[in-house]
């Protein structure tokens, strides 16, 4: 499968050639996530993930209708956020989608701007600019949706030094386990209902000017049993990348389409988080109890120095560790990538991690296709899902 990506031309040099880039976007700036439970949330992302305690609001700091954690490993911050009462319109979102992804919040220089230029081309509001102040400066955010109740918040925070926004507290535990490395998102994955990925892949390229950087078709992405299609969208300076995927036809039931029906729309379906050493980070999560998919087979680890062909020499870590672990590899034509994928960190089988190591390569893994969703099949079988 790496053989059809080695002919991809990824393009991105030719993104906003000559054109102004209407949304500059600096980063991703946090992640929320609408939970059952947040405290209890706050401790797994904790323990088991290795994230460090960062702000805090709750009825302690006058807000009485919800609380958030927000945790921070590096450049990732996740934000968990539970309301505190029936009333609270995030109860629907609980109710409907199980724990999961709300705000995908994007760091911007003028949030006012990204407001303005994609609601001119079509986003939905979810938020007008609202400016939040307190002794520390001044936060500017918008919102928009994107598939499903997802959200694009765009955070402005130049003139601002305080601890995550106004109306947090820092956050001080006398519990804090140490990071696992996870150093940044590398990218987030949508999954969107039947016929709908052209859908969104043209509304990343008209409303937030994003570019198709990759794309992967049921022809490429199948197993005996499913297939899903895939197009990777990548804003201009290459910092945030969505792949959107829908399902596709098979003979059982496609993942996606398992998402779909557990989360009962489309939403995010995983997110990636790199590392710069995935041997210590993956073993580190194993021993605080994260669950990965099943390591793919004997044979999968026999054909990797055939598939990294002319990278194969540049292989810095030792197969038979990474096989111990269930690290998977791929490498396309600037270098090699390994990544492997926790099962669900909810009871519906629906959001995942991906922990991901670039060694050059700019691709998704592709040549992991097969063994990967032979494993997430396995786990299907398992449910009762497939
Ligand atoms: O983000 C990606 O494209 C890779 C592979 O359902 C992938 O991580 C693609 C689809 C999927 C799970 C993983
Ligand atoms: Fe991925």
């Amino acid at each position: 499968m790496s053989k059809e990506i080695k002919s991809v031309n990824y393009g991105l040099e030719k993104i906003f050639e000559g054109a102004q880039d209407f949304l500059p976007l600096l980063g991703t700036d946090y992640v929320e996530f609408y939970v059952g439970n947040a405290k209890q949330s706050a401790h797994f992302y904790k323990t088991a993930f290795g994230f460090q305690s960062y702000a805090y609001k709750g009825l302690e700091t006058g807000s009485k209708e919800s609380v958030s954690y927000v945790l921070k490993q590096d450049k990732i911050k996740l934000v968990l956020t539970t309301p505190l009462n029936s009333g609270s319109p995030i109860n629907n979102h609980i109710v409907k989608h199980g724990d999961g992804v709300k705000v995908i919040a994007l760091w911007v220089e003028d949030a006012r701007n990204a407001y303005e230029e994609t609601i001119s081309r079509g986003a939905k509001s979810y938020m007008e600019p609202v400016v939040e102040k307190d002794e520390h400066g001044e936060v500017v955010r918008a919102g928009i949706y994107t598939y499903g109740e997802t959200i694009h918040m765009f955070v402005e925070r130049k003139n601002y030094n305080g601890t995550f926004l106004p109306g947090f507290r820092e956050w001080k535990s006398d519990y804090n386990p140490t990071s696992v490395g996870l150093k940044f998102i590398d990218h987030m994955v949508g999954n969107v209902g039947w016929g709908q990925m052209n859908k969104w892949v043209k509304w990343y390229e008209d409303v937030m000017g994003f570019e198709n950087f990759l794309s992967f078709d049921d022809k490429q992405i199948h197993t005996e049993y499913s297939a899903l299609m895939s197009k990777v969208m990548s804003n201009g300076n290459g910092r945030i990348k969505f792949p959107i995927n829908e399902p596709a036809e098979g003979k059982k039931r496609s993942q996606i389409e398992e998402y779909l029906d557990f989360y009962e729309g489309a939403g995010v379906q995983h997110i990636a988080v790199a590392t710069d050493d995935i041997i210590s980070t993956v073993s580190s999560l194993r021993e605080r109890g994260v669950e990965f998919l099943s390591i793919p087979p004997e044979e999968y680890y026999k054909a990797v120095p055939g598939r990294l062909e002319e990278h194969s020499h540049e292989l810095r870590e030792d197969i038979e560790i990474l096989k111990s672990l269930g690290i998977m590899i791929d490498a396309d034509e600037e270098g090699y990538l390994l990544q492997i994928f926790t099962k669900p960190v909810e009871d519906r089988p629906t959001l995942f991690f991906e922990i991901i190591q670039r060694m050059g390569a700019r691709g998704f893994g592709a040549g992991n296709f097969k063994a990967l969703f032979e494993s997430i099949e396995r786990e299907q079988a398992n449910r009762g899902t497939l």
